[in-house]
């Protein structure tokens, strides 16, 4: 079959809600990709940073294929003897008491305000049903009802109402706003993303999150950070929170846990927190699945072994550089802004030509990135990337960019 072939098969057969860059892929590996005609490309999106351990990484390979030769799902009405290697591992390594296991980023979004609003009623003496939770202008949370609730992007929100009550939503990166929301007593939480994603990656000042954290506290208030994006090396530290010592209450992680492999999210907080939800309260059918533990611990093992976060703070620094200095060549570039291999470029549009024909272009060159909006392109390679395999691709980058 050709590409245009695969191409109008899933238009055929597939619901519209996407509307993918033309390129069909078929095989990976590391930082790369290939289509279905066996043309390679540099992965400048790593799934939304989901492959930050790279395509097909081989220890995430070999646990997934040794646990799927022994066993895959049990659900939780028993134990299985991998759950727990998982539980233990990721909370010693992020320094908490308790792990609590989803699949989807959406699912664990969820459950951390299940976990907030059972907080607030059982812990911080809110009075039933009043419990109200702080969220940003421009955040990306997921899918669900309940998360496009507190959407401010009406193509993730339009015509889903009803919509779930009890969220309040403020600018992002301005703290006075958020203290304004604090002097409500009824509020049980605070939910925000260290860098926003979906937002073109809305870096917010130096001292915003540990300021935030120091208000929450000062309030009694939970301090709830998704890292599903920005967590797990992205931002060249093993959380983004952790560029300013901020512990969260409750931390989201989903994406990369698995390192691409399956569908693997985590709640992790302290026991006032995660033991107010009793047995039968909440749950998952797939959650806690041994193949997805003894995945997801190697998952984690690689980000750390390998220094992954390291080398995501060292080549950041040289794609911001490169980018800036190609920035002096041409007044296409407005802006170049991120953290480690969470980065933006923001593209002036020029002769009606947006960033996704720039998007186009690199496909030719042979790398893959996405826009966001009409103007950003997010450039977030998978981590294992060298810095001779990066040079290369910001070669090809620059040759697309340059041509318009
Ligand atoms: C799609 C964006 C990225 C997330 C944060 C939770 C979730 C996500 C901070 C939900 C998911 C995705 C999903 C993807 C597009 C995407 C995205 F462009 F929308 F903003 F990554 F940048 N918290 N992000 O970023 O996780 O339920 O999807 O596992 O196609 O919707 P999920």
């Amino acid at each position: 079959m050709t590409a245009k072939e695969y191409i109008e098969r899933e238009e055929k057969f597939g619901a519209h809600n996407y509307h993918p860059l033309p390129a069909v892929l078929a095989k990976g590996e590391g930082p790369f990709l290939w289509d279905v005609e066996g043309k390679r490309y540099y992965d400048f999106l790593s799934a939304y940073s989901a492959v930050n351990q790279g395509h097909r990484h081989p220890r995430i390979i070999k646990a997934l294929k040794e646990q799927a030769d022994k066993l895959t799902l049990t659900s939780r009405a028993f134990y299985n003897d991998a759950l727990g290697e998982f539980e233990e591992y990721a909370t010693k390594l992020f320094g908490y008491d308790k792990l609590l296991p989803m699949n989807t980023g959406a699912e664990a979004v969820e459950t951390a305000l299940k976990l907030a609003r059972k907080w607030a009623y059982k812990v911080k003496g809110i009075p039933e049903n009043q419990a109200k939770i702080i969220t940003c202008e421009g955040n990306f949370h997921g899918r669900t009802i309940t998360i496009v609730s507190f959407s401010t992007d009406p193509t993730a929100k339009n015509d889903y109402g009803p919509f779930t009550p009890g969220f309040v939503s403020i600018p992002y990166n301005n703290l006075d706003a958020l203290a304004k929301e604090l002097e409500d007593p009824n509020v049980a939480a605070f939910l925000v993303e260290p860098i926003q994603g979906e937002a073109g990656i809305n870096v917010p000042d130096e001292g915003y999150l540990s300021k935030a954290y120091q208000m929450c506290k000062e309030k009694n208030v939970l301090f709830i950070a998704d890292e599903v994006q920005t967590g797990l090396a992205r931002t060249g530290k093993l959380l983004a929170c952790d560029w300013e010592n901020v512990h969260p209450d409750i931390l989201i992680l989903g994406k990369a846990i698995s390192g691409g492999v399956l569908p693997v999210s985590a709640v992790l907080a302290d026991d006032e927190i995660m033991l107010t939800i009793l047995p039968g309260e909440h749950g998952s059918t797939y959650g806690g699945n041994p193949l997805a533990a003894r995945v997801a611990v190697e998952a984690l093992k690689v980000l750390v072994e390998e220094h992954l976060a390291e080398n995501a703070q060292r080549l950041g620094e040289i794609f911001r550089a490169e980018m800036r200095k190609l920035q002096q060549e041409t007044d296409i570039i407005e802006l170049v802004r991120g953290k480690g291999l969470l980065n933006a470029v923001v593209i002036r549009p020029k002769n009606g030509k947006t960033a996704w024909d720039v998007c186009l272009k690199m496909i030719e060159y042979g790398v893959l990135a996405k826009p966001t909006h009409e103007h950003i392109i997010r450039f977030a390679p998978p981590l294992v990337i060298t810095e001779k395999q990066l040079m290369d691709a910001i070669e090809r980058i620059k040759k697309a960019i340059l041509e318009f």
